[in-house]
C-alpha cells in the first residue's frame, strides 16, 4: 500500500514549499561566497536551487564540475541518454564530476524530479 510513497512524497514537498521564502534561507545560510572579477572561465559549477539547474553556458571537455544543491531535497545530475554522468546531490552538499570527453550537448535530468532538465554543453 505504502510501496509507492517515495515520488508522490517528493512532489508533495515541492508543492507546499513557500518557494520564495525557501529560496530567502538557502541565501543567507550559503557558506559560498563567490568573488567577482576571479576568471569566471575556470569556474565550472552547476548550481541547483529551486530545482532549477544554472548551468554554465558551456564547459571544456574533461573539466572538472563542481555540483552544489541549494535545495532542501536530493537532486541528481544524470544525462538522459547512456551513462555519461550520473551524480547524486544531497540537499545543501556539493560533489564534482568530470565532463564528458566528447564535445556536444548533454541533455541531463533529476532522477527523483523529472520536470528538471537542462543540457550541459561542452567544447
Ligand atoms: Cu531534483
Amino acid at each position: 500500500m505504502a510501496a509507492k510513497t517515495t515520488q508522490a512524497d517528493s512532489w508533495r514537498s515541492r508543492l507546499t514549499c513557500p518557494r520564495y521564502n525557501r529560496c530567502d534561507v538557502v541565501r543567507r545560510g550559503s557558506a559560498t561566497t563567490t568573488t567577482p572579477g576571479e576568471s569566471e572561465s575556470n569556474e565550472v559549477t552547476i548550481t541547483i536551487s529551486d530545482f532549477t539547474y544554472s548551468v554554465p553556458d558551456s564547459v571544456p571537455a574533461g573539466a572538472e564540475i563542481t555540483v552544489t544543491n541549494s535545495d532542501e531535497v536530493g537532486h541528481t545530475v544524470t544525462a538522459d541518454s547512456g551513462d555519461t554522468f550520473d551524480v547524486a546531490v544531497e540537499p545543501g552538499a556539493t560533489v564534482t564530476f568530470t565532463a564528458p570527453e566528447s564535445a556536444g550537448e548533454y541533455a541531463f535530468h533529476c532522477i527523483p524530479h523529472p520536470a528538471m532538465t537542462s543540457t550541459l554543453v561542452v567544447e
